[in-house]
Parts: C-alpha cells; sequence; structure tokens
C-alpha cells in the first residue's frame, strides 16, 4: 500500500499529546437516570429498534455513567495525557433549555474532571456530539435557527460549570455528518430525509451555534479561563483519480463541498465559491427564484469568520474522486450538486465496515492540505480509528495505527506541519450509531452481552500503551 513504507524509530515531540476519544450517547448509557432527558438518539431508536443493524440501543452502551472510575483507570493505563469526551446536552439541562438544571448530570462531569486532573489527565471536552435534546429536536432541531441560540445558552453555562478545568473545547462534532445522515437521509437521528435543502440549511445553524460559543467563550471567559475553543471537521482524503484536469478539479471540488463547506466559513470567510455558483446554477435551472444554498449575510460571513483556536480534524481514510459529468440537473440533491464519482482502489485493505479502508497516505496528505489552505496555527487530531468486528488480537488495527501515525510523524517532522496532538478514536467498544454494537472501534473490547460490561485489552490497546510510551512506532525503541 502506498505510503506505507519502512517504519523509523523516530519519536513524536515531547510536546506532542496522546489521547484517546469517546462521546456520551456511545459510552454513557443511563439514558434516563437521575433525572437525565430524552435525547433524539433515545426517542430515535425507542421509537424503532429496526434502525440499527443489530437492534441494539444506547440505553447502557458501556455503562460509563457508572463505570467512569474504571474508564480512568484504564486511561492512566494507557498511559495518555488527554481524553476526549462529550458532554450529554440533555443530561445537564433535560429539555435542553436553562430552564431547569439537572445537579447530579453536573456533578458526574464534575466528578470525572477530577478523577483525570488527579491522574494528570488535560480533557479534551466536546459540547455537541449528535445528541440533541428531544425537546429541541421537536422544536425543529438542526433546521430551526434559535437551536443555535440554545446551543449557546447551553455553552455559557457549559463553560461556567466546567471552564476551570477544561483549556480545550470542541463546540460541535463533525456538522456534516449530523447534516448529511441525520437530516440529508434516515440513517442517523433524526431521520429527517431532505438531501436537497435541509442539508445546507442545517449547516448554516450548526456554523452560527458553532460562531455564537466561539464569541460566548471569547468574551466572557477566555480572560479568566484562557483555554482554546474550535470545531470539529472530518473528510477522506480525496485523491485525484487521474493526472487529468477534470479529475484534479472533481478532488478539488470534492474538498470544496465535503470540508470547505464548514471549513471555508470558519477559516477565511463565506461558503466556498465554487458552491455558491454551483448551487445557484442549478437551483435557477430548477426554477427556483433563489439558491438552495442559504446566502450568508455579510454580518453573518464575520460573525463566524475567525471562530477557532486549532483545527479539530477526524480523519479515518481515503477515496478517489473522477469527474462525472454534468446531467443538466438531474435529481436536486447536495450529492448532484457537486457531481463527482467516488470509489476506493481494490488494493486498499477493507475494514469491517463499507466506508472505512486502510489509506495511510490520507493523513499526511490532509494535514498539509489544512496547513496550506487554512493557515489555522495548529492542528488537532480529534478522531482516527479503526472498525473490526471485535477480534481481541487484532492485527488489523495494530497496522492501522503503526501505518497512520507513522505517515503523520512525517508530517510533523519532514513537512513541518503543527500537529500537536491526536486522540485515538476509540477508547471502548461502544454503540456504534446505526450499526449498533456490530462495529467496533475500541482499543479496549467490550463484552455487551455482560450486565458487567466487561473490558478486555485488545493487542491494539497494548501497541498504543508502548506509542505512548517510548513516543516512538517500533518496538526497537523500547529500553
Ligand atoms: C465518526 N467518513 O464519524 C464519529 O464522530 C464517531 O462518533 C463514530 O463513532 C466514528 O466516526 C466511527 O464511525 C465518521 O466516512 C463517520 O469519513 C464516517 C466518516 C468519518 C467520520
Amino acid at each position: 500500500v502506498c505510503g506505507d513504507e519502512e517504519i523509523t524509530d523516530r519519536r513524536f515531540p515531547e510536546s506532542f499529546k496522546f489521547g484517546v476519544a469517546s462521546a456520551a450517547y456511545q459510552i454513557e448509557g443511563a439514558w434516563d437516570e437521575d433525572g437525565k432527558g430524552e435525547n433524539m438518539w433515545d426517542r430515535f431508536l425507542h421509537d424503532n429498534a429496526s434502525r440499527t443493524t443489530d437492534g441494539k440501543n444506547a440505553d447502557i452502551a458501556c455503562d460509563s455513567y457508572h463505570k467512569w472510575r474504571e474508564d480512568v483507570r484504564l486511561l492512566t493505563e494507557l498511559g495518555v495525557s488527554i481524553y476526549r469526551f462529550s458532554i450529554s446536552w440533555s443530561r445537564i439541562l433535560p429539555d435542553g433549555t436553562t430552564n431547569k438544571i439537572n445537579q447530579a448530570g453536573v456533578d458526574y462531569y464534575l466528578n470525572l474532571l477530577q478523577e483525570l486532573e488527579a491522574n494528570n489527565i488535560e480533557p479534551l471536552v466536546t459540547l455537541y456530539h449528535w445528541d440533541l435534546p428531544q425537546h429541541l429536536s421537536e422544536l425543529g432541531g438542526w433546521l430551526n435557527p434559535q437551536i443555535a441560540d440554545y446551543f449557546g445558552e447551553y455553552a455559557r453555562l457549559a463553560f461556567s460549570l466546567f471552564g476551570e478545568h477544561v483549556k480545550r473545547w470542541t463546540t460541535v462534532n463533525e456538522p456534516k455528518s449530523t447534516c448529511l445522515l441525520g437530516y440529508g437521509n434516515t440513517y442517523n437521528a433524526p431521520g429527517i430525509n431532505l438531501i436537497a435543502d435541509g442539508v445546507y440549511q442545517c449547516a448554516k445553524i450548526q456554523l452560527l451555534a458553532h460562531a455564537k460559543a466561539w464569541h460566548i467563550y471569547d468574551e466572557e471567559f477566555r480572560p479568566t479561563q484562557q483555554g482554546k475553543v474550535s470545531l470539529v471537521l472530518d473528510t477522506p482524503w480525496n485523491e485525484p483519480a487521474s493526472d487529468s484536469e477534470l479529475d484534479q478539479e472533481a478532488a478539488e471540488r470534492e474538498m470544496e463541498f465535503g470540508f470547505g463547506w464548514f471549513a471555508h466559513p470558519v477559516y477565511l470567510g463565506d461558503w466556498p465559491e465554487v458552491m455558491k455558483v454551483r448551487v445557484a446554477n442549478r437551483s435557477k435551472l430548477e426554477g427556483l427564484g433563489f439558491s438552495r444554498l442559504p446566502e450568508l449575510t455579510e454580518e453573518e460571513i464575520d460573525y463566524i469568520k475567525g471562530t477557532f483556536d486549532y483545527f479539530g480534524l477526524n480523519i479515518y481514510t481515503g477515496l478517489l474522486v473522477s469527474y462525472l459529468p454534468d446531467d443538466d440537473i438531474g435529481t436536486p440533491n447536495y450529492w448532484s450538486d457537486k457531481g463527482n464519482h467516488l470509489y476506493s482502489d481494490a488494493s486498499w485493505p477493507e475494514s469491517s465496515t463499507d466506508w472505512l479502508r486502510y489509506v495511510p497516505f490520507s493523513i499526511r496528505k490532509l494535514v498539509n492540505y489544512i496547513n496550506d489552505r487554512y493557515n489555522p496555527g495548529e492542528i488537532f487530531v480529534t478522531e482516527n480509528g479503526w472498525a473490526d468486528t471485535g477480534e481481541i488480537d487484532d492485527q488489523d488495527r495494530v497496522r492501522y495505527y503503526r501505518g497512520y501515525l507513522s505517515n503523520l510523524l512525517e508530517a510533523i517532522l519532514d513537512d513541518g506541519v503543527n500537529v500537536v496532538g491526536y486522540t485515538a478514536w476509540s477508547l471502548l467498544d461502544n454503540f456504534e450509531w446505526a450499526s449498533g454494537y456490530s462495529q467496533r472501534l475500541g482499543l479496549i473490547y467490550v463484552d455487551h452481552d455482560s450486565p458487567e460490561r466487561t473490558r478486555t485489552w485488545k493487542s491494539s490497546g497494548r501497541y498504543y500503551q508502548q506509542v505512548v510510551q517510548t513516543r516512538c512506532l517500533v518496538e526497537s525503541c523500547i529500553d
């Protein structure tokens, strides 16, 4: 596999932070305990169990609401210096509004933060990892502009309650996934199928929500708390399928539609030009008097632009992109708006899930691309990981981490990209959204059939432990 050359014994800089990542809905369980309110994922799966491939939900998940001490012990044993987790909005605000604060939920996160602090593990806290309070979902969720205001109130509360302990925040995790999977098809909650227009509205509202939280932090908390706030974006690396100008352009357009969609407004200002032009043209051909891509006013552009303190990146894989001839209008939707053909090279090793293959050079190319294009100052890799069906001796995952981290190391040492940290996805085998527990991404195995949700170390967990300890990817570094 290209990019999988000899792995050397060079080391990550001392200042580089190694960690692992998780998300509230995927690990906590206790979906209605101690005053937690219902969120849109609770409702989505209670309404219809067949929405996950194994018919299971996250009512219990990894039971981390009760087992957080054990989780922190695992972090300590791994030796990591940073832990990325998310706050469940409806655990601290049961209906999503500041109308009522659930003290038991607040205490849960305060206990976790204290336990981390006692073990010298820095928190990286995500405010929103896909679990919108059900009440706000019923108000229209990410299609209602006022949700950005509610998010601002929630963010202010979280900064004031927890900010003393938190120096790195993420506002929204992967807004693209939320908009495409939850509002553009029915895989994810809330399962609203508006791929032509809802997805673009959702994107604008999440960007405004992110910007609101960033401004609140900047004005009210930064002077005393001195932390960093950004959002987390994801994309595969999009590699042109050939040298042809059309394929090169297609790959660039893919980056703009799939990544620039969110990165451009935050890091440079406004939507990418190619999105504005294409969606406007196509809307016109459809007979609409305006573009399906909602305009950002001058005021909104200014409000969103510059709302970052680092670049949070989730990167799992790569794709090949080739040019697809325009078919006039075709079906009006996000996919035909960008008009590309996406596929994988047959030689790239497959994981157990269809969207994820082993493409190690993708991380090096992507962090270089981000550095050149958006100049964010620093990049933090907030997710990176491999799916299988739960092997304990998971050598494919070991290969994945070795290969990706080796390429990341080259980006840092050879290309001079300022990547400051990395949180592997994931600490535990957790609830993998529409795949239930059928897809496993953990460094630690979880027996989801046992009432104790027993945790067992995998080979990849031991490998990562060694990497964290030696800052090096090969065994010869162990002294
Ligand atoms: C992430 N892609 O989503 C989510 O943030 C996690 O909650 C999730 O468990 C993890 O991936 C594993 O699926 C992504 O196609 C899903 O490039 C798909 C892609 C990227 C991120």
